[in-house]
């Protein structure tokens, strides 16, 4: 039986993608080369200093550890910046709803999200009362498709990975969820996300019986 729901921020929740497409194709500009749409998707659900490698790879450019560190940082500030202005109205369809229907069923709710900002987001969506545990990107070593994002989730929440669904709309995060040991729904894609148990266009389509068909 499913006892608890451990969600990804970026892409589930919220689509704070935009806003960091903007923060690095801003920072591809100032050094002199293009950064698309299409090569934005190689960064959903990566690290922030993976992301980067991946940017300077695509404008074929090096740079030493110390001035990646100073990239990184400028990105995240700017990136922060439209954060900051971020309200609940930007919460993705149906995900209140979906909370509220949970916590009423008592279902526990974890955050596994890369992220280091997740808690800033999270509060400027006025969501954070809604998790019983919060795992980010400042509590793991181990960036997914490595499972310990919702390992440490699942501990936190004291079940069992057996017991545990993970949200997610990146492919690592699938690959992440099934590593651990949990049932994954993915969200977008079915053709990209085709390792999940089953894939919804987003949580406005999730209704509590739907996790009854997942076995256990
Ligand atoms: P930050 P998720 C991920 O969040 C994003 O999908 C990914 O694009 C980003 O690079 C990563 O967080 C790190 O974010 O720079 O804020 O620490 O999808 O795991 O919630
Ligand atoms: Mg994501």
């Amino acid at each position: 039986k499913i006892k608890a729901c451990l969600f990804d921020l970026d892409g589930v929740i919220v689509d704070t993608a935009k806003y960091h497409y903007i923060a690095w194709k801003e920072l591809a500009n100032e050094m002199g080369f293009d950064f698309t749409v299409e090569d934005n998707e190689r960064l959903k659900g990566v690290s922030r200093m993976t992301s980067l490698d991946i940017l300077l790879s695509i404008g074929n450019v090096e740079k030493s550890e110390e001035e990646k560190l100073e990239l990184a940082t400028k990105k995240n500030e700017n990136y922060l910046s439209y954060i900051l202005k971020m309200g609940p109205e930007e919460i993705l369809p149906g995900t209140k709803e979906f909370l509220e229907q949970l916590k009423k069923e008592g279902v526990k709710i974890a955050l596994g999200s890369a992220s280091k900002n997740a808690m800033t987001i999270l509060n400027r969506l006025e969501l954070t009362s809604y998790f019983d545990a919060i795992i980010d990107g400042t509590k793991v070593s181990n960036a997914k498709p490595d499972p310990e994002v919702f390992l440490k989730g699942a501990e936190a929440l004291n079940v069992s990975p057996g017991e545990c669904v993970v949200f997610e709309d990146a492919e690592a995060g699938v690959e992440a969820a099934i590593a651990g040991g949990m049932k994954c729904i993915g969200i977008g894609n079915a053709e990209i996300l085709r390792k999940a148990d089953f894939v919804v266009d987003g949580l406005h389509k999730m209704n509590i019986a739907m996790l009854e068909g997942l076995n256990n």
